[in-house]
């Protein structure tokens, strides 16, 4: 196994595409990060990799958006 995991977030306000597209931008930045999947009807955003939960979060915050 490697040494790969996930974390999940609730983004508030994460509405539409361009919303997703933001979102996806900065986390797919953050170093360590292979895959992310959005779901917009819940509003979660499920990153894969191996990487810091509190990078995500700065992440998501980078976009305009709030990680709940
Ligand atoms: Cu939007």
């Amino acid at each position: 196994m490697s040494a790969e995991n996930s974390h999940t977030y609730r983004v508030e306000g994460m509405s539409c595409g361009h919303c997703e597209a933001a979102v996806r931008d900065e986390v797919e930045g953050i170093d360590g990060v292979e895959a992310v999947e959005v779901d917009l009807a819940s509003k979660h955003v499920v990153v894969r990799g191996n990487f810091k939960d509190a990078a995500g979060r700065a992440a998501i915050d980078e976009a305009g958006y709030q990680a709940a």
